[in-house]
């Protein structure tokens, strides 16, 4: 739930990223923190990992300046996909305002994107939230496998992943490449808008 004070204008929300182990979760905000360095306001902090897992979160806080008269902080998080984490996840999620879902691109991992949006599903009605009006974006990472000529990894299209995941929610997604950078930005924005619209809504901050 985003922090908003009346008196000094400023406004602190919270956007988690959110998928199954594997996706690029931490990529992402590995590409944000060493590209938005003006808006990135401290370190990236990454709270226990083994190997390039994460077990805990990652933890970047960012200034976007002022919109509206109004002085807006975002913190992004990420999740630990892998399945036994659950309570944690749980944990991370609470308080979101807005989620970006990483799906793999990867044919191997088609079933644990879709267990992962289930249990992103699950964990949010648990902390009181709904999947259909929290403001949320799908990325399909990893489409610079895709791309290669002559890639013998099957990898799925973007069809199919709208098919598996996208079908009933209809949000926007976006296909990108976190190691790459490609669509890191433009998804995180478009997260960030749909927040602050449904933020300002909840507020009325912008009146
Ligand atoms: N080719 C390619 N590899 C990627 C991409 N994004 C991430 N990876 C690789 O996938 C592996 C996992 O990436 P992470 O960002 O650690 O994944 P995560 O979602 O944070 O995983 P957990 O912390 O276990 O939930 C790493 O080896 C990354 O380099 C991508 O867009 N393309
Ligand atoms: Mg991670």
């Amino acid at each position: 739930m985003a922090v908003f004070n009346l008196k000094s204008r400023e406004i602190e929300c919270k956007i988690v990223f959110y998928g199954p182990g594997r996706s690029g979760k931490t990529t992402n905000l590995e590409y944000i923190f060493k590209t938005y360095k003006k808006q990135v306001s401290d370190q990236m902090v990454t709270i226990d990992t083994e190997g390039d897992r994460t077990l805990f979160f990652d933890f970047l806080p960012m200034g976007l300046g002022k919109i509206k008269g109004c002085d807006v902080k975002v913190q992004l998080y990420t999740v630990p996909g892998q399945v036994q984490y659950s309570s944690t996840r749980k944990l991370v999620l609470k308080g979101a305002d807005g989620i970006v879902f990483v799906a793999d691109s990867f044919a191997i991992r088609r079933e644990k994107n879709m267990i992962s949006l289930r249990d992103l599903d699950q964990n949010l009605k648990e902390c009181g939230l709904n999947i259909f009006k929290i403001p949320l974006v799908l990325q399909y990472n990893k489409r610079d496998i895709a791309d290669i000529p002559g890639n013998t990894i099957p990898i799925m299209s973007i069809e199919e992943l709208q098919k598996d995941l996208n079908k009933q929610l209809k949000v926007p997604y976006y296909s990108a490449s976190a190691l790459s950078g490609q669509g890191v930005g433009a998804t995180l924005k478009e997260c960030l808008k749909l927040t602050l619209v449904h933020l300002q809504k909840e507020f009325n901050w912008a009146q």
